[in-house]
C-alpha cells in the first residue's frame, strides 16, 4: 500500500475570522496548510492562538497586488486546493477607501487566478463573494445565485468583479474556481468593528467590569447571520464537488441588530427591555436598571445595505451541507468566549 502524499492549502487572509476557522478545520484532516498574510499583519495571530493552531499553520507573507509575487508563492507552495480569503471586509470604510477595496478584493484574486493559470492550473480554487453584490437587487425576496446583482456600495462593486473573473476563468480557461456568496457570518473570533462582536463584546464587559452602555446604529437593521466556523465547511463543500459551480452560502433567516442586542443580554443573565424609538431608542435590564445599550447618530450608515436574506437550497441539495450552529447558540457561545477574555484581561483581541 502507497502512501498517501499530504494535501496541500493555501488560504489567503489567515489572520483574518475564516482563514482561522477554516485553517483550524484543515488541519484537523490531516492538511498542510500554508496562511497568507499580509505585510503588518503578521502580529494578529490571535485566532489561530486561541484555536491552538498557530504553530501548525505555515505563515507566508503574501501581497495580492504583486502578480510577480503571487506567481513565486504558486511556484513554491504549489496548492490543490486555495482559498481566497483575504481582502478589505468592513463595508461602511470602502466608501472611504474604494481604490483599496478594489485592490485588494478584485486585483487580489485577479492576481491569485492568473497565478493558477500559469502555474498550477489543476489547483482548486474558492473565493469568498459576499451577498453585498445584490445591494438593490436582493430586497424582493430570498437571494440565489440567479437574483439581480445591484451592489450599493464599493465593496459590493469589488466582491461582484472578482466573482465575475473568477467565472470567466473558470470558463475561459477551464480552471475549477467557484465563488461562494457569503452571507453575514460570525462568532467568537470575529472582528469588533462588526456589530455582533461590538455587542458581545460590550455586554460582557458590562457584566465583568460595568462602565458606559454601547453606542450602536440602526437597531432596525437586519442581517441574515449564520455561523463563520458552519461557513468553512460549506467552503469545503463547494471544493469537493464534481463540477466548480458558484453557490450562496446562508441560513436563510432575518434578524434585526435590536433582536441580536436582546440575544446577547440575555444570554449574559440580563432580562433586556426596549424603550423609545429611533434616535432615543434604550436597552435596559429590567433586574437592575441598568442601561445596557443607546442609539448614536454616529453609527448610522448614510448608504446602509437594505436587509436581505439568502437561500441556501443549491448548495444543500449539492453538497450535503447544512448549517450546525443555531444564531442563538452563537451568540451564547460569542458572549462565553468574551465573558471569559475580560475575567483574564485579554481585551484587545
Ligand atoms: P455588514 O456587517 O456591513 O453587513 O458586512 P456589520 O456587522 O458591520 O453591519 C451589519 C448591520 O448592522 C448595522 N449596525 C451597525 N454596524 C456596525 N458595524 N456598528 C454599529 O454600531 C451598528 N449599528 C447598527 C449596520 O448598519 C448594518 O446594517 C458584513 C461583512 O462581514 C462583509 O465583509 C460581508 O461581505 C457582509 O457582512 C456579508
Amino acid at each position: 500500500m502507497g502512501v498517501e502524499k499530504q494535501r496541500t492549502a493555501f488560504v489567503t487572509g489567515v489572520t483574518g475570522q475564516d482563514g482561522a476557522h477554516l485553517a483550524a478545520h484543515l488541519l484537523r484532516d490531516g492538511w498542510r496548510v500554508y496562511g497568507g498574510f499580509r505585510r503588518g499583519s503578521s502580529n494578529k495571530t490571535w485566532r489561530m492562538e486561541e484555536l491552538g493552531i498557530a504553530k501548525k499553520v505555515e505563515l507566508v507573507e503574501c501581497q495580492l497586488s504583486e502578480p510577480q509575487h503571487m506567481i513565486e508563492i504558486f511556484q513554491s507552495i504549489r496548492p490543490d486546493h486555495v482559498y481566497n480569503l483575504a481582502g478589505e471586509s468592513f463595508v461602511a470604510d470602502s466608501f472611504k477607501y474604494p481604490g483599496v477595496t478594489l485592490e485588494a478584493n478584485t486585483h487580489g484574486t485577479l492576481n491569485i487566478l492568473d497565478a493558477a493559470r500559469l502555474v498550477s492550473p489543476e489547483s482548486r480554487l474558492f473565493f469568498a463573494s459576499s451577498s453585498e453584490i445584490f445591494g438593490r437587487g436582493g430586497v424582493a425576496g430570498p437571494c440565489s445565485e440567479s437574483t439581480l446583482c445591484r451592489p450599493s456600495n464599493p465593496y459590493g462593486i469589488s466582491k461582484l468583479a472578482a466573482q465575475n473573473f473568477v467565472s470567466l476563468y473558470r470558463e475561459s480557461y477551464g480552471l475549477f474556481a467557484c465563488s461562494g456568496i457569503l452571507f453575514n457570518h460570525e462568532g467568537p473570533l470575529r472582528g469588533r468593528e462588526f456589530v455582533t462582536r461590538k455587542i458581545t463584546f460590550n455586554i460582557a464587559r458590562l457584566k465583568v467590569k460595568g462602565g458606559p452602555p454601547i453606542e450602536l446604529g440602526d437597531m432596525n437593521a437586519a442581517r441574515d447571520w449564520g455561523a463563520a466556523d458552519d461557513y468553512v465547511e460549506a467552503m469545503r463543500a463547494m471544493l469537493g464537488q464534481a463540477e466548480a459551480k458558484d453557490m450562496v452560502i446562508a441560513s436563510g433567516s432575518l434578524t434585526t441588530v435590536r433582536e441580536f442586542l436582546r440575544m446577547a443580554a440575555s444570554a449574559a443573565g440580563y432580562d433586556p427591555i426596549f424603550e423609545g424609538e429611533g434616535i432615543d431608542e434604550v436597552c435596559t435590564d429590567r433586574k437592575s436598571g441598568m442601561r445596557l445599550a443607546e442609539v448614536s447618530e454616529r453609527y448610522f450608515r448614510p448608504h446602509d445595505t437594505p436587509p436581505m436574506y439568502g437561500d441556501p437550497t443549491l448548495i444543500e441539495t449539492e453538497t450535503g451541507w447544512r448549517r450546525k450552529l443555531l444564531l442563538e447558540q452563537m451568540v451564547a457561545e460569542m458572549i462565553r468566549a468574551d465573558i471569559n477574555r475580560w475575567e483574564k484581561g485579554m481585551t484587545n483581541v
